[in-house]
């Protein structure tokens, strides 16, 4: 009788194309887990960094990174898991201590390998199938999958140079022939590069055309920007258009100030050109124009380097409100923008007044803004 392992007849299910994808994976998985990283600091700044807020488009490369080398990871995982799997059913399962160990810290590497590549996926899509809030389970089974790739790569480290070896000692490293291995090799990189393309034009215009999979096209949407939610799905389309809006400005400061939409245009105006930068992947710049935060701080007698929550006219929900760090509150270019590309901006961009700051993740660019309280 066959063992289980015999019946995969290809010779590509060998150790030199494993080590190939393998490298292939490590790389791509690293950058997608530091950028992962700076993304979640962006969000959720633990209390010993402060996220700078220059260069000013340098979230926009981060989180393009993170999605094009999660997505590209996609069909280089498959054919891993192709390569590779004749060792899953090889019989007996375990055959020593270190062997047991190895295999244990396969679990969280494919399991969550699969499930950081397929809810990363899902995300970038606006699909929410599972019953977990997403930033935190993704967040937390990167470190369990990082722990397996650590652990597996530790484990393999010797294999893998082997079988990268030009004669390798042993035979079944090396099974397939240079030009099958080729073929098949460039065949899996093709289908990632041909994903990462239909992606990319999320973010890089140019790429617009060919990319059938991004979530938004730039230049696509009212004033030429993409719009995830309106300001009707957002129920605020009455109070944002009610001549009676204001902005406050209050908290720590020694002069509250309520102040209406002309008001705040009839203040000193500033121009940036600044990203939208969704942390599901796709960006846009603009051209914005309104009050430099810092001079409405400055206004009300706040403390240099004051902390500011800004607060939209949408409470409910995640978006109802986000953070600038002393550093952001004080840049030039932290606008509380009335104008995209020289109109007043649409209600689907946050009319009357929205915040728009440098190097900030899109979902930290408050629209609808009512409120600036000073900490
Ligand atoms: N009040 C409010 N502000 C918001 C949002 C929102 O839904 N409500 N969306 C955020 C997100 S996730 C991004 S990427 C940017 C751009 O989103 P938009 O496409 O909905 O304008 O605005 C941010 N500001
Ligand atoms: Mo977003």
């Amino acid at each position: 009788m066959r063992a289980p392992e015999e019946r995969f007849e290809s010779k590509l299910h060998e150790g030199r194309s494993a080590a190939v994808l393998g490298i292939a994976l490590g790389v791509s998985f690293s950058v997608c887990f530091l950028t992962g990283l700076w993304s979640h600091f962006a969000q959720h700044p633990p209390s010993w960094f402060d996220f700078p807020a220059r260069p000013a488009g340098l979230y926009r490369v981060t989180q393009g990174l993170h999605v094009v080398t999660g997505t590209a990871s996609v069909p280089l995982l498959l054919a891993k898991l192709w390569v590779v799997f004749p060792h899953f059913v090889k019989l007996p399962p375990v055959r020593s201590v270190a062997h047991a160990i190895e295999r244990l810290a396969l679990l969280p590497l494919v399991g969550g390998s699969l499930f950081l590549l397929g809810t990363g996926v899902a995300n970038v899509a606006r699909w929410y199938p599972f019953p977990f809030y997403f930033p935190t389970g993704h967040y937390w089974a990167a470190w369990l999958t990082m722990g397996g790739l650590v652990a597996h790569i530790g484990a393999k480290l010797s294999i893998t140079a082997d079988a990268l070896r030009r004669v390798p000692a042993d035979p079944t490293l090396v099974r397939a022939t240079p030009t099958d291995r080729r073929a098949f090799l460039g065949g899996v990189a093709a289908a990632s590069g041909a994903v990462v393309l239909a992606t990319a034009g999320g973010t890089v215009a140019p790429l617009g055309d060919l990319s059938v999979l991004a979530q938004r096209e730039p230049g696509v949407g009212p004033q030429g920007l993409p719009i995830n939610q309106t300001a009707a799905a957002a129920g605020v389309v009455d109070r944002a258009r009610d001549r009676g809006w204001r902005l406050v400005v209050d908290g720590a400061v020694d002069q509250p100030l309520d102040l209406t939409l002309a008001d705040l245009r009839a203040l000193p105006q500033r121009e940036a050109v600044l990203p939208i930068a969704c942390v599901e992947g796709w960006s846009a710049s603009a051209r914005w124009r309104g009050v430099p935060v810092r001079d409405l701080l400055a206004l009300a007698g706040a403390a240099p380097g004051a902390e500011v929550v800004v607060r939209s006219l949408e409470e409910a929900g995640r978006y109802g409100s986000s953070e600038l760090n002393g550093g952001q509150a004080a840049d030039a270019d932290t606008l509380l923008a009335l104008e995209l590309g020289g109109e007043p901006l649409h209600i689907d961009h946050g009319y009357p007044a929205r915040l728009i700051g440098p190097n900030r993740p899109g979902v930290l660019q408050t629209k609808w803004v009512t409120r600036l309280e000073v900490r």
